[in-house]
């Protein structure tokens, strides 16, 4: 428990710094040492963490320094990302209602591109099947799914007259309850859909990850595996893919490169036990307390040869089924978006406890390809990215490394 109190102590000499003329450099948090491996401990932990990121992005926000939006991205305009329990009713109806639809609407792909595209939601999974290799285990990782993610919000928002923010998914609360259990996963109306339709005679365990470079690791079948019948998705159409999906049975299904035009139905096999295991409070507290952004972002993703899938790959295969356990196609699952939320969170997190050198270029580490196989240019403040046909322009990493700068102006809750 010393732990704790050694943040509530550097909270309050925080708090003591804002009053400073003088910005601090560096922050003054003392992460705790090790992870708690006891959950209750572990949540303690994390929500000091969150407490401590929340206010100094605020002071950060209301302070005279250049780390803001052009100055216009202010403590009273900032819009706030809540997690999914947070919201009423109405609200995660509104949310479920943009997506379904912006997957109602024309794409902007061209099929001459990517021949299957239906929807404009098929634009995002178009823009991820595309770069796949470029945007996991390089420099721009963390970068492009946030600046995926924020188009993906302003999308709903703009084409789709959603008016709140993109909610995010607390695994650290499912591996808790269990996904099943939790309001986002309960199947009602108000839900993102429930699990998928259960079958039966699967082989009990599933090889994750060897063809992307990730160590085997053997994990159980989910409680589901079949289409998804209940709440806001029943009646979704998946239509890229797969191009790496992995199946119960140690193989992958593909279909070429993915982008031919494949209908089917959404499938979920919500493995609770992949969430327990990678993606709970001691998970994220482990990931959170690295030294680096490098160790941050690996552990995140899991190391090669850990025999770890990270936080971001306990999030995807904790939803299993398609196109959720295919890393090419994974935004065709709605619920994508708010894990890659929450992974934005995390990150958030760790920008706070240095926000001035984790947001220029010290916070980037990486090279332009994956695990810089073959050998490639590191990335800096100057790499350009882009969305493909899904949105946005051509922008420099510079511009997407702070949450309230560039064209970014968000917090979360
Ligand atoms: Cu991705």
């Amino acid at each position: 428990m010393h732990l704790n109190t050694s943040i509530a102590l550097c909270l309050l000499a925080g708090a003591v710094s804002q009053a400073s003329p003088t910005p601090q450099k560096r922050a003054s948090i003392t992460l705790p040492t090790s992870a708690s491996t006891d959950i209750t401990e572990a949540v303690e932990q994390l929500a000091h963490i969150a407490s401590y990121a929340q206010d100094t992005w605020n002071t950060t926000l209301a302070g005279t320094n250049s780390k803001r939006k052009r100055g216009t991205c202010n403590i009273g305009n900032v819009s706030v990302r809540k997690e999914w329990n947070a919201l009423s009713n109405v609200e995660k109806k509104a949310y479920t209602d943009a997506v379904v639809c912006l997957q109602s609407k024309e794409a902007q792909t061209p099929t001459s591109l990517i021949p299957g595209v239906r929807s404009r939601f098929d634009d995002w999974v178009g823009a991820h099947i595309n770069q796949t290799r470029e945007i996991h285990y390089t420099g721009i990782f963390l970068a492009w799914h946030r600046y995926f993610t924020w188009e993906y919000e302003r999308a709903l928002q703009n084409e789709c007259n959603y008016t709140g923010t993109q909610p995010y998914w607390d695994w650290t609360q499912t591996a808790i309850t269990g996904l099943e259990n939790s309001s986002m996963l309960d199947g009602s109306e108000y839900s993102m859909s429930g699990n998928g339709a259960y079958v039966a005679n699967r082989s009990s365990t599933v090889v994750l990850g060897d063809s992307n470079g990730v160590d085997e690791i053997i994990a159980p079948a989910g409680t589901g595996g079949g289409c998804v019948t209940s709440g806001p998705f029943a009646n979704m159409t998946v239509n890229l893919g797969p191009v790496s999906l992995i199946v119960p049975g140690n193989s992958t299904e593909s279909n070429g490169d993915g982008l031919e035009y494949n209908p089917r139905c959404l499938k979920r096999d919500l493995t609770t036990e992949i969430n327990r295991r990678y993606a709970n409070a001691t998970s994220v507290v482990d990931t959170l307390i690295k030294d680096n952004v490098d160790q941050f972002q690996m552990t995140m993703q899991g190391m090669p040869d850990s025999g770890e899938l990270g936080i971001h790959g306990g999030g995807h295969f904790a939803m299993g089924g398609d196109p959720a356990r295919d890393l090419y196609i994974s935004p065709g699952e709605p619920l994508f978006f708010l894990h890659h939320a929450m992974i934005d969170r995390v990150w958030w997190m760790y920008q706070s406890f240095n926000i001035e050198a984790n947001t220029a270029a010290e916070g980037i580490s990486g090279t332009a390809t994956w695990l810089n196989e073959p050998a490639s240019a590191n990335t800096t403040l100057e790499t350009m990215l882009n969305l493909g046909y899904a949105a946005g322009e051509s922008i420099a990493m510079s511009e997407l490394m702070s949450t309230i700068d560039g064209p970014f102006c968000y917090a979360y809750e």
